[in-house]
Order: C-alpha cells, then sequence, then structure tokens
C-alpha cells in the first residue's frame, strides 16, 4: 500500500504537536522541515519521536560534501530516520548524505524534481532524469518527484526502478491522490490535512484511494 506522509509545515509547536499526536496512528511517517524547525527548534523531533513514527527531515540539503555530511549527522543525531537533500550538488555531495543515512540505519532521499510551477524552468530538459540516475548510482533509497505531473512520475520511475518514489504535490498544490499513488511509494500530504477542520477525517479520503 502507498505511504501516507504527513508535512507538518505548522509553525506553532503547540498546534503542530497536537496535530501530530491524534494524525499519528493513521500514518506511515511525519516529514518536518524548515517552517517548524525553525519556529519550534531541533528538539521538536525528539519529542515526536514518541509518537512512534518515522521522522523525515526535508532540509533539501544542498551544500558542499563536508557541509551536507555534517548537516546530516545533526539531523540523525536529532531523531530523524531518513534526510531529503538536492540532488543537483552532484554526485559527492549526494554521496555525503547518502553515507551518513547508512551509518546510521537511516535513508536518504534525493529531490528529483519539484512539483511547483516554476519546477520546470530548471529541472525540465533532463535535468530531473539526470538527478535520478545520480541517485541509483549513490545508492540513495528514492527520489522526490512531482505529484502535480504523473506523467513526469511515471518517466523518473523508469530511471531509479524499485527505489522508493516519495511524491509532494497532492491537495493544496492540485495533485491528485488517487493517480499518483498508483505510481509512487508514499504521497506526501500537508495543507489538506493540517488546515482541514478535522484532520483524521482529512486522512480518511487519503487512505481510501492508496489501497490500490
Ligand atoms: O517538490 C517538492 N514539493 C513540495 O511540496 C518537494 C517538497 N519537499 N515539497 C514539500 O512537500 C513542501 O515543502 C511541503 O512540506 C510539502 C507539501 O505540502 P502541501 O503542499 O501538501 O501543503
Amino acid at each position: 500500500m502507498t505511504e501516507l506522509i504527513l508535512a507538518l509545515d505548522v509553525t506553532e509547536k503547540k498546534k503542530a504537536f497536537s496535530i501530530a499526536e491524534a494524525c499519528a496512528p493513521h500514518l506511515d511517517a511525519i516529514k518536518l522541515g524548515y517552517p517548524l524547525i525553525l519556529s519550534g527548534g531541533l528538539a521538536i523531533a525528539g519529542e515526536l519521536e514518541e509518537l512512534d513514527r518515522p521522522l523525515i527531515a526535508d532540509f533539501k540539503v544542498a551544500d558542499i560534501p563536508n557541509t551536507n555530511r555534517l548537516i546530516a549527522e545533526q539531523v540523525f543525531d536529532a531523531g530523524f530516520s531518513s534526510i531529503i537533500c538536492h540532488g543537483f550538488t552532484g554526485k559527492d555531495a549526494v554521496q555525503a548524505c547518502v553515507d551518513v543515512a547508512e551509518d546510521y540505519g537511516g535513508a536518504c532521499f534525493v529531490v528529483a524534481e519539484m512539483s511547483h510551477p516554476g519546477a520546470t524552468t530548471f529541472f525540465h530538459g533532463g535535468t530531473a532524469e539526470k538527478i535520478a540516475a545520480l541517485s541509483v548510482e549513490c545508492g540513495a533509497d528514492g527520489i522526490i518527484a512531482p505529484a502535480t505531473r504523473p506523467e513526469r512520475v511515471k518517466e523518473l520511475r523508469k530511471i531509479v526502478g524499485q527505489r522508493k518514489i516519495l511524491s509532494p504535490g497532492v491537495g493544496a498544490q492540485g495533485g491528485d491522490a488517487a493517480t499518483v499513488a498508483k505510481l509512487v511509494d508514499g504521497i506526501i500530504v500537508g495543507r489538506a490535512i493540517y488546515e482541514a477542520k478535522d484532520p483524521v477525517t482529512a486522512i480518511t479520503t487519503f487512505s481510501a484511494v492508496r489501497k490500490t
């Protein structure tokens, strides 16, 4: 079954925690990024660990290899089980994240193509395909590919094979959960869940489509 990952981009720490607590039993993982970590501090990862769901650090790490390594070590020490890095930085920089993830028994996902409209400017024209191939070469666990462009997900699947594809862009960005759930290993959903009047009810609508 396609995994359901909550993008917890809620900047009010108390609210973030209560949404995560209510949703956790229905989720496969929780993704934290700059909005919550910059407002609530990195320690929130340790606090959320008690919900017993894997935590994904969406810092889209994009620095030189040594800095990537230092960032990744902080991420895994904080309690995350996966890290998301950018791929346009090249093999050595991506490899640094993959190697640290491996050392910690965690996972590394590489952004192959982003989901927003402007992403086509640089990711199209062969770049996303190159990043997907680089991810495989580096031994990454998978890639991030856009739920907003299922036809692109199909193309990138041909390159990454059995490796995981996690896909953001469902709901608020216009991606159709039912369409993309058939193509990927995990859908990442933020606003359509955490901005819903009842986040748990919102989750059940996504749960229905991912049982294919
Ligand atoms: O290409 C990407 N698109 C994207 O939306 C790569 C991402 N990591 N994300 C993240 O997924 C984004 O930063 C947010 O945390 C989540 C989507 O949230 P929403 O549009 O469902 O609210």
